[in-house]
């Protein structure tokens, strides 16, 4: 255990203060009791892990997320199980293996997306009254029953899929040039063509949103998520943060988007929901390396595309004063499928009728002495490729045989490298000592090899045996 984990003594003093929160009627440290705390997330799109102060140490500025990193827990082994936009975000939202839903890799205009049978985290919510907002990049489905509208979502803006799905592609404009890259509002198209007089203010826009919702929702409950479009290429910013960061354009979206964290932190806090609201900060997976210096950057092997950690494992921050210790950091793992069940419980929500494959672990997150990660593995995969499996506690993880996508040589400012194929046969890494992922230990661990082996041949059996 990380020496910067909560005590025991720490956790006590927690409890303590949220058992007497609830014990005056009515309403208790600005919570009524008959309902959840508001919840916010903040998802962005292919930001490394080291793209922000405390994880890394960029020479671009962020304080505003430095300062949610103080007054919340700082997660240092939080996972997504795929390491690309539609995948990634459809676990978020539904709490399914994407082996399950079958929604892989990133959806193009047009495609059905995530399967109306799979209740999002909007569904679960509103059955507790939350009203629901989603501002940012939706990207797992854009027909009329599966955008967000008819998702669980009361209120909406933002693009249906990638803004680099459009006229100017770096790689294949004729083909995203055939399908208008649209912003939409409530459920309406409002700009038919998105240009590049647009895109520099969708930071500002998805804020905006955000901060409106708030101050009309301030007697909640509610859940705001906030997908930004944001690091993802095409970079754009607005004029206010045009040169700001002094290191380049990819510095200057970072601190837009941490000037719209600090506006969100500011908006529940002038409407006295801070200490009642429950905070996630995280990425929807590593960083698109291919892109040089638009792109962020990881510590870990490889980047986004892959199941290595440079693709899976995210930078987290999660604030819930009074229920999680500030300004710690923790080695916990636990994974974007937690979030539904989790939601739900402090909500005091029912799952859904279909099936959800992540776990509440807020005993876990909270650091709850003896707390243990209820799920034995969480899967990673690219694409329709199962690639192995990471033990619940973090500390194994097993690649199967596959191939993966190596970095040959980075292009810059918005075109993009090249990449070759590499392999990798059956491995073990041991993500304590080595979180790098760099030496097999698969004959040195024979009895984690067979546990983990058992999880993902059974993983494999339930949601790819037709496929594979
Ligand atoms: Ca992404």
């Amino acid at each position: 255990m990380n020496s910067s984990e909560l005590t025991r003594r720490g956790f006590l003093k927690i409890a303590a203060i949220s058992a007497a929160g609830m014990g005056g009627p009515g309403i208790c440290g600005g919570r009524r009791q008959d309902r959840g705390p508001n919840f916010v997330v903040i998802f962005l799109d292919d930001s490394g892990w080291a793209d922000f102060q405390p994880f890394g140490a960029p020479v671009y500025r962020t304080p505003n997320v430095a300062q949610l990193a103080s007054e919340g827990c700082r997660f240092n082994n939080f996972y997504v199980p795929q390491a690309v936009c539609s995948a990634s975000r459809c676990a978020l939202l539904t709490g399914c293996y994407p082996g399950r839903t079958k929604v892989f890799g990133a959806h193009g205009p047009n495609a059905r997306g995530c399967d109306p049978k799979y209740a999002t985290i909007g569904h679960v919510l509103k059955t507790r009254g939350y009203a629901t907002a989603i501002f940012g990049k939706w990207h797992i489905g854009d027909q009329e029953d599966t955008r967000p509208w008819s998702r669980g979502f009361d209120e909406s803006c933002g693009l249906m899929y990638s803004n680099d799905m459009w006229e100017f592609h770096p790689e294949n404009p004729e083909h995203w040039g055939k399908f208008p890259l649209q912003f939409w509002e409530n459920g309406r198209v409002t700009i038919d063509r998105v240009t590049k007089e647009h895109q520099p203010m969708l930071t500002t826009w998805y804020t905006e949103h955000a901060v409106d919702f708030i101050n009309r929702h301030k007697d909640g409950p509610f859940l705001l998520y906030v997908p930004h479009s944001m690091p993802h290429v095409p970079l754009f910013v607005s004029d206010r943060f045009k040169g700001k960061s002094g290191v380049g354009l990819y510095g200057d979206v970072m601190m837009e988007i941490d000037w719209s964290v600090g506006q969100i932190m500011k908006a529940l806090k002038d409407n006295g929901v801070e200490d009642d609201t429950m905070v996630i900060f995280t990425s929807d997976n590593g960083p698109w390396i291919s892109y040089g210096n638009h792109s962020g950057s990881t510590p870990y092997r490889e980047a986004k595309g892959t199941g290595f950690d440079g693709g899976t494992r995210s930078a987290c921050i999660v604030k819930f004063p009074g229920r999680i210790q500030p300004g710690i950091a923790s080695s916990r793992a636990w994974c974007t499928l937690d979030i539904l069940p989790t939601l739900a419980h402090l909500a005091g929500a029912e799952l859904p009728d279909n099936p959800v494959d992540g776990k509440d672990v807020f005993d876990l997150i909270a650091g709850k002495p003896g707390a243990q990660n209820p799920s034995d593995y969480y899967p990673f995969s690219t694409g329709a490729t199962f690639e192995g499996v990471i033990s619940g506690d973090g500390k194994w993880k097993l690649h199967l045989p596959h191939a993966y996508r190596t970095l040959v040589e980075a292009a810059n400012d918005g075109k993009a490298g090249k990449y070759r194929q590499d392999k990798i046969p059956l491995s073990l890494f041991d993500m304590v000592n080595d979180p790098f992922e760099t030496t097999n230990v698969i004959e040195k661990y024979p009895e984690v090899a067979a546990r983990l082996k058992g999880y993902a041949e059974k993983h494999r059996q339930m949601f790819y045996a037709a496929a594979q």
